[in-house]
């Protein structure tokens, strides 16, 4: 989940290594409505080898199609209840109840500012989530995506011997800054807007391909859910 544009689709699609979600690239929203994709872990995996997962994609919070964050809520829940119902049908077989086991929350790192809409999608994020305490929020992982590359190491002044070296190495400062400020703001995230979610227990991951791809972040994802052991029901 999370605003339009977040990079939710493209998130699934490198978890899958594969086109599976659609990916906008244009201004409007993209993802339209709530979409199963279903992922089949290595049977080297070291959290749950050879099971599936259900990625569940959503329509962005806020979106240009005025899907606002209650109602993604909403719909996902219900959506939740009713898949493996779908599921008996077209395979036959029978499957137990229907439950979210674990939200991603994606937030743009390179978004400038927090706006209004987005502050009170993170109180909603409580109202759904309950009293301080439950374990749902454990289930909560607060995901910051679309990190600037990590700077190179700065050449030192010392070494810069002509002009090509000289904008190089601002270059490289440049790209320092960019990555400085993405994390000034997950700071700022952790402290300010995200305080209270992660104060009762939400998880805040950083997804960044050099360090920690989305892949990785499933595999945490998974191996933190499976120390919990109640599912988590909103109302
Ligand atoms: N640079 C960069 N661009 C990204 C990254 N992830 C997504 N994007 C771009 O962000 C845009 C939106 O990506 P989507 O995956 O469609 O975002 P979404 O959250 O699914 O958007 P909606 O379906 O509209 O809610 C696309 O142009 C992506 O290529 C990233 O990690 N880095
Ligand atoms: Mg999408």
């Amino acid at each position: 989940m999370g605003p339009t544009g977040s990079g939710k689709s493209t998130f699934i699609n490198a978890i899958v290594n594969k086109e599976v979600a659609l990916v906008g690239h244009g201004l409007s929203t993209c993802t339209q409505q709530i979409k199963a994709h279903k992922y089949v872990l290595s049977q080297n995996s070291e959290v749950y080898p050879g099971k599936t997962v259900v990625l569940v994609d959503t329509p962005g919070f806020d979106d240009t199609a005025m899907h606002d964050s209650t109602r993604v809520f909403k719909d996902v829940v219900q959506w939740a209840a009713e898949y493996p119902k779908k599921q008996e049908t077209s395979a036959g077989g029978k499957n137990s109840p229907g439950r979210i086991t674990g939200f991603i929350y994606l937030q743009d790192i390179s978004q400038k500012r927090i706006n209004n809409r987005q502050n009170i999608d993170f109180s909603r994020l409580q109202q759904l989530l309950g009293e301080p305490g439950s374990e749902s929020y454990s289930k909560l992982f607060l995901a910051t995506f679309q990190w600037p590359p990590k700077p190179s190491e700065l050449t030192s002044p010392s070494s810069v011997v002509d002009t090509t070296t000289a904008a190089a190495t601002r270059g490289s400062a440049s790209q320092s800054l960019i990555y400085q400020q993405a994390e000034d703001r997950e700071k700022e995230l952790k402290k300010k807007f995200w305080k209270d979610l992660v104060d009762k227990g939400a998880r805040m991951v950083r997804v960044e391909d050099s360090v920690h791809d989305p892949h990785a972040v499933l595999l945490e994802v998974l191996r933190t859910l499976g120390q919990i052991s109640s599912p988590l029901n909103p109302p």
